[in-house]
């Protein structure tokens, strides 16, 4: 059975309305928010790439990004080892060309010895946006991954 008055009827009606309205909102927004993502900047890619595994010592790293990030609040630093034997150096000066799509390019200054390494990276876009990874890389054979 299901009697219902005029009244809540109607009030059904609005509800379902404005549901309908909300769920219409969301929709339209969607494409926004994708948008506002797709202008954040990102680490496009790297020298030596994520995972990868050199049997060459680079004496660079480098970090291209999706946009011209700040140089001055950029930081770089290489770390080697684990636990107490860990070793972490701020790498210095930081250096990019002119054009945007230039990477930052970052001198190792030493020649690495084999094994295991992670540069933490960290830097803040042209809207305030702060990011930082980690991009671990093997120099040597991948006999010498941990
Ligand atoms: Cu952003």
């Amino acid at each position: 059975m299901n009697v219902r008055s005029g009244g809540a009827f109607v009030r059904d009606g609005v509800r379902l309305l404005a549901r309908r309205a909300v769920t219409l909102a969301l929709l339209a927004a969607v494409p926004a928010i994708a948008g506002a993502a797709m202008m954040h900047m990102k680490l496009s890619r790297s020298e030596p790439a994520a995972n990868s595994v050199l049997r060459i010592p680079p004496k660079d790293l480098k970090l291209w990004f999706t946009q011209r990030p700040e140089l001055t609040v950029t930081s770089v630093k290489l770390r080697s080892g684990s636990g107490a034997s860990a070793v972490q150096r701020t790498l210095a000066p930081l250096a990019r060309a002119a054009a945007d799509s230039a990477p930052i390019v970052v001198p190792v200054g030493v020649t690495l010895a084999p094994g295991h390494y992670e540069i933490a990276w960290r830097t803040m876009a042209r809207d305030g946006h702060v990011l930082n990874g980690i991009i671990p890389f093997d120099v040597g054979s991948g006999a010498a991954k941990r």
